[in-house]
């Protein structure tokens, strides 16, 4: 089948469309939806807000396609990953300018979320030649045994807003190679993104049909592909009220649901730590795409003996910290996604004040000159948390962290470990013993000593324990099993019937 090519997306264009079996299509209802910039309001662009009659076309399109994209040797399909990721350098300024006016991250955060992509496209596209399964001998002779991981179909892929190219690239890539072809919504709030996400597939050859994007809402579009009988697989990074629907709503095909949810991650900062390198990580880490990563660190429990000092520096740090929009390279701080998250971020300023938390630097939104037609919340910092208290429980999903202190070590890991989420951790200390024991005892699927929450890199685990997920993992070697499926293979070449424990005495 010849790969699509396709055409690069005018950047004067603003009309956008659905992409079905390598055509760009409008959506069957033809209505649309607008992405605008947080940072200002500028319009991004207008899409199809497309129907479950476009989800069921996009997978018609890659059922078919998959009959033939599962024959193509892995090793082929990951050399379409390797231009993939070629073509991804060539345009990772340009992506990053446009991921900081469509979600407002910084231009050093736009970039290394391109990097984040590059770096998974080149690390699956390896995996085409390996994807290893393993032989074993056999109980009986002449007879051989494998394990060899099988595509599975279509996978239905369903991303945020946040890592609006790297999380894509963390489902798409590792589906493509193992063989399975791709039914793809983008975040409504990141639409341009996934398109070019995809447009740049398609230049790098991945052939018709075998990656489809339906633009449109969750209730429209993420349910169709959740509850379509032709998608085996469905990969989601939202919400835990959006994965609890979605594993819910998929139990009905008994399928195969990966989910990565939220998280309420913790630094721990102990009496022995180097506390300048500790304030850096709790800025990087609360602050970093304005608190918006489910990785970000959303509490800080801190040593009584060093709190007065600690609270004291992050307080001065944050408040030297410059809000702005993401291009202007001076800002530190960008726009949070849109109003609704505005008001559910300040609603929690409101929870923890009427909680009896120590307000001591932010917590309002941030108007006037520059500002005006943006979603700016200033860094906000609560002080004496103690770790029942709902902004200590919670996901809030922007730059607001919570400092709890604690009496000793054990103490605080009882805290970190007191919340439903389990997705990072991070502690920071001089003294070894006590490192070994938070890298045991921490209940999160990552944790880090001496850094901030913040910076997995692609070819480890990334998910979390509890409520962050359903005990899957996305990313390194831990994707595949999300991908594929084992199929286990006995070759008898005695030339006879050997029966299995039965005959014992070969
Ligand atoms: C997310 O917030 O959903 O470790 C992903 C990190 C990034 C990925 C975050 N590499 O923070």
């Amino acid at each position: 089948m010849p790969p699509a090519r396709l055409a690069p997306v005018a950047v004067a264009e603003k009309t956008f469309k659905n992409f079905i079996a390598g055509q760009w299509v409008d959506s069957a209802g033809g209505a649309t939806f607008e992405s605008r910039s947080p940072a200002n309001g500028e319009l991004i662009g207008t899409f199809p807000r497309s129907t479950a009659e476009d989800v069921d076309r996009a997978v018609e399109a890659a059922k078919d396609a998959y009959e033939d994209w599962r024959l193509v040797p892995a090793p082929k399909r990951g050399e379409i990953l390797f231009r993939f990721g070629q073509l991804l350098i060539e345009q990772k300024e340009d992506l990053a300018q446009l991921m900081t006016r469509e979600m407002g991250k910084v231009l050093a955060e736009a970039r290394g979320d391109v990097q984040e992509a590059i770096d998974m496209s080149f690390y699956m596209a390896g995996e085409g030649r390996r994807l290893f399964g393993q032989t074993t001998p056999s109980e009986l002779r002449d007879k051989f045994n494998m394990s060899v991981r099988m595509p599975i179909g279509v996978v239905g892929v369903i991303t945020p807003w946040n890592f609006p190219i790297a999380i894509p690239s963390w489902k798409i890539a590792p589906a493509l190679v193992c063989g399975n072809t791709v039914v793809f919504k983008p975040a409504t709030d990141t639409p341009l993104l996934g398109e070019r996400f995809v447009g740049l597939l398609g230049e790098a050859g991945v052939p018709a049909g075998v990656v489809n994007v339906v633009h449109g809402f969750g209730a429209d579009v993420g349910d169709r592909i959740v509850r379509h009988p032709d998608v085996p697989v469905v990969t989601l990074t939202g919400s835990r009220e959006t994965g609890v629907a979605v594993m819910r709503n998929a139990a009905d095909h008994l399928k195969h649901v990966h989910l990565e949810l939220g998280g309420k991650n913790a630094i721990i900062v102990l009496d022995d730590a180097d506390l300048d390198l500790a304030v850096e990580g709790i800025v990087w880490s609360a602050f970093g795409t304005s608190g918006q990563r489910c990785t970000a660190a959303s509490r800080v429990i801190v040593h009584e003996a060093v709190y007065d000092d600690l609270e004291a520096r992050v307080v001065a740090a944050a408040e030297r910290l410059r809000l702005g929009p993401g291009w202007d390279e001076s800002t530190d701080v960008g726009p949070v996604i849109n109003r609704g998250a505005i008001e559910k971020i300040h609603s929690y300023t409101e929870i923890g004040r009427s909680e009896g938390a120590n307000l001591l630097t932010g917590g309002e939104v941030a108007s006037g000159d520059g500002f005006g037609d943006g979603f700016y919340y200033r860094p906000t910092i609560f002080g004496d948390v103690e770790p029942q208290m709902r902004i200590a429980q919670e996901e809030i999903f922007g730059p607001t962290t919570a400092l709890i202190p604690v009496r000793d070590f054990e103490e605080a890991v009882r805290a970190a470990n007191g919340v439903p989420f389990g997705l990072s951790s991070s502690i920071f200390t001089r003294e070894v013993n006590r490192a070994f024991r938070a890298m045991r005892d921490l209940n999160t699927g990552i944790t880090y000593v001496n850094a901030g929450t913040i910076g997995a890199e692609v070819h480890l685990p990334f998910g979390g324990t509890k409520q962050t997920g359903n005990g899957h993992r996305e990313a390194g070697q831990a994707a595949l099993d999300v991908f594929t499926e084992w199929k286990s293979i006995y070759v008898d070449y005695s030339g006879r019937l050997q029966k299995a424990q039965i005959d014992t005495a070969t």
